[in-house]
């Protein structure tokens, strides 16, 4: 078999690192928000070892900010969420899942809160800009909706916390989980926030300004020889054995916040001005009749998962899988699937029909990290 190329052109936007990406030997890419996201370097499996042991830093670009500024903006920002933003603070990051009017999931980003009348949604991959937008013109809301020129470099791996504090000095060691500072950068005061796409620690700075792209690459490049610290990117199978929720891959407009799993990130009750809230008090209280799990799929290496593979208990299909990978550190297909209530019990035998024939499997209670 062959494998497919991608064609580059404007429409796959390039960002302000691709440079460097392609210096480090980039051997894959996919594409998110419109935009190029590196996937491999080495290996999936080389670059999973590696991130578990050292540092990475990854171009993630791709995951956009969305700015609502004005008067209205915590008023919109609220419309899009059941999570109750009544108590977030500046400085603080929150995943918050958003839905549309039926409950069904638009996008499940980060929103970061830059001042009272300002905040940044750090999007995953779905076009939320024109949602929002139309939101803010139809009901005629003081606030723009802008997307700047503002690029995510995540720092992931258990020597981050080292590699940014050499780059931005010993403040990064107090930043809390899902908070930032503003720490400086060539004479520029930049978002460091302790987050990121993996649960192997680690930080994301977002590069306000694509010409600081390539000299804060090179600074953490430079500080981090005698660290190993390489190019990387949101890795396949660490995301999935964290648990780790990929919009367009494990949830669509189709599910909603409580079939994900996202329930503890929802306060539909007090969410009041969320357009999705009345969709979702009922299963708010009720619960979701199926939901995401983390599941071990026994056998051979599968390959990754380009379509929804059936999952069955009997003769009756009761679910699908969404995203699978070979995990050499638990010996086993790691996996995250929607499974009906009826068998999503911890420990349930389950069969899936892979491209590779029946496979025995079993749901788990939780991810595997
Ligand atoms: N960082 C930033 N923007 C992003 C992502 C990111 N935008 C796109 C995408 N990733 C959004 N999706 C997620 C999914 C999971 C998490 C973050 C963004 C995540 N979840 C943790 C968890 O579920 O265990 C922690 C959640 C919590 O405790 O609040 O980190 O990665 N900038």
């Amino acid at each position: 078999m062959t494998t497919p190329f991608l064609s580059i052109s404007r429409r796959t936007r390039q960002t302000p690192f691709s440079r460097r990406v392609t210096a480090s030997g980039v051997k894959a890419y996919t594409v998110y928000n419109h935009m190029l996201l590196p996937t491999v370097f080495e290996s999936i499996e080389a670059d999973y070892h590696h991130l578990k042991t050292q540092v990475q830093i990854w171009d993630v670009a791709c995951e956009r900010q969305i700015e609502v500024r004005g008067p209205d903006a915590a008023r919109l920002v609220q419309m899009l969420t059941p999570r109750d933003l009544g108590d977030m603070d500046t400085g603080q990051c929150y995943y918050t899942p958003m839905v549309d009017e039926t409950g069904g999931m638009l996008n499940d980003p980060l929103t970061l809160k830059r001042a009272e009348d300002r905040y940044w949604i750090s999007v995953a991959d779905s076009d939320l800009l024109l949602w929002i937008k139309g939101l803010a013109y139809g009901l005629r809301l003081d606030v723009a909706v802008t997307e700047p020129d503002v690029s995510p470099l995540a720092i992931q791996g258990p020597k981050a916390e080292e590699l940014v504090a050499r780059v931005f000095g010993p403040a990064v060691r107090d930043i809390r989980f899902f908070r930032y500072a503003l720490l400086p950068f060539e004479g520029q005061q930049l978002v460091v926030a302790r987050s990121g796409y993996s649960k192997q620690g680690g930080f994301e700075i977002y590069v306000d300004g694509s010409d600081l792209g390539e000299p804060l690459w090179d600074a953490l490049m430079i500080a981090g020889r005698d660290l190993e610290v390489r190019a990387g990117g949101p890795n396949l199978i660490e995301r999935i054995e964290a648990g780790l929720l990929s919009y367009g891959n494990d949830m669509t407009r189709e599910n909603t916040p409580h079939e994900c799993g996202l329930g503890r990130f929802c306060q539909t009750r007090s969410a009041i001005g969320c357009v999705g809230r009345d969709a979702l008090l009922r299963v708010a209280t009720e619960g979701p009749v199926r939901q995401i799990r983390s599941i071990d799929i026994a056998g051979d290496a599968l390959a990754p998962c380009a379509e929804l593979w059936p999952v069955f208990a009997g003769a009756s299909q009761i679910g699908h899988i969404s995203s699978v990978a070979w995990s050499p550190d638990f010996t086993t297909n790691v996996a995250l699937g929607m499974i009906a209530r009826s068998h999503w019990q911890a420990g349930t035998a389950i069969e899936i029909a892979t491209p590779d024939g029946m496979r025995a499997a079993v749901v788990r209670e939780k991810s595997f990290i």
